[in-house]
C-alpha cells in the first residue's frame, strides 16, 4: 500500500518545540511520531460515512445527492455526468464482476473488504483494492460535496483547531497534500488510530481504510476529477473546492 503520511503539521509543529535542540531531536520525534499507526479494528457505521450506497455485493451506483450542475462554482456539469455515470460506474461493475464467483466475498461489507485486502484472494485482490477503492472513495467523494457549504462546526471544528492550531492552517495543508501528490490519487483529512486529525495521501484509488484512517473529508486529484475546466491548473481546482465542501456531512463521518 503506497501511502505517505503528511508530515508538514507535525514538522512544523516539532520545528517550534524543538527548533532551539537542534536536528537530531527533530528527526527522532519525526520517526516516532511516522510510525504507522497499530492495528486496530476499525469501526466504521458506512451509512453514516455514504448513505444511500449499499454496503455489500452487488453494489449498487448510489445517484449524487444534487443535480449534476449544482456544484458548479467548482465543479461542471460535464465532468460530474461523466465522473459519476462512467467512472464511478465502471468502479462499481468492475468491482461487481470480480467478486462474481466469490460468495464468501459477498457476504462482506466494502469496508471489510478494503480494511482487509490480505484476505482476499489474490486472483482478485488487484481489482478489489482499485475498484473497491474506486467504488467506495466516490461514495463518500459525492456526500461530502454540497452546493450549500457552509463552515465546519461542532466536534470536528473543535477537533481541527486543536490538531492543526486553526482552520486556516489546515486548508493550507490539506491543498499542499493535494497538489503535490504526484499522479492520480486523493488527499484526505482522516482520523488516525490515536483518535486525532491527519492529512494523508493516497495513490491511485487506495483508500484510508487499509492504513486503518478513518476518512473525514477527501478530494479526488486524478485528471478525469477536474481536466475538462481547470487542465493542468489543479491548484484552481482545490481552490474552488472549498467552496462546495459538505461540512455537515465531515462532521458525520467524523462522529461515525
Ligand atoms: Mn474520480
Amino acid at each position: 500500500m503506497k501511502q505517505k503520511r503528511f508530515l508538514q503539521t507535525r514538522r512544523e509543529a516539532l520545528g517550534t518545540m524543538f527548533g532551539a535542540i537542534g536536528g537530531a531531536a527533530i528527526a527522532f520525534a519525526e520517526d516516532t511520531l511516522a510510525a504507522p499507526p497499530r492495528a486496530s479494528k476499525l469501526k466504521l457505521d458506512f451509512n453514516k460515512l455514504a448513505p444511500g450506497a449499499a454496503a455489500k455485493y452487488p453494489f449498487a451506483l448510489p445517484d449524487l445527492p444534487y443535480a449534476t450542475n449544482a456544484l458548479a462554482v467548482a465543479v461542471d456539469e460535464q465532468t460530474m455526468q461523466i465522473h459519476h455515470g462512467r467512472h464511478h460506474k465502471a468502479y462499481t461493475d468492475n468491482l461487481n464482476n470480480a467478486l462474481k464467483e466469490y460468495p464468501a466475498l459477498q457476504q462482506k461489507t466494502i469496508v471489510e473488504l478494503l480494511s482487509n485486502l490480505k484476505s482476499v484472494p489474490e486472483a482478485v485482490r488487484a481489482t478489489v483494492r482499485n475498484h473497491g477503492g474506486g467504488y467506495f472513495n466516490h461514495c463518500l467523494f459525492w456526500q461530502m460535496m454540497s452546493p450549500q457549504s457552509e463552515q465546519p462546526s461542532g466536534d470536528l471544528a473543535a477537533a481541527l483547531n486543536r490538531d492543526f492550531g486553526a482552520l486556516e492552517s489546515f486548508k493550507e495543508k490539506f491543498a499542499k497534500a493535494a497538489s503535490s501528490l504526484f499522479g492520480s490519487g486523493w488527499a484526505w483529512l482522516a482520523v488516525n488510530s490515536k483518535g486525532k486529525l491527519e492529512i494523508i495521501q493516497t495513490a491511485n484509488q487506495d483508500t484510508p481504510l487499509a492504513s486503518k484512517h478513518k476518512p473525514v473529508l477527501g478530494i479526488d486529484v486524478w485528471e478525469h476529477a477536474y481536466y475538462l475546466r481547470y487542465q493542468n491548473k489543479r491548484a484552481d481546482y482545490i481552490a474552488a473546492f472549498w467552496n462546495v465542501i459538505n461540512w455537515q456531512q465531515c462532521q458525520r463521518n467524523f462522529a461515525a
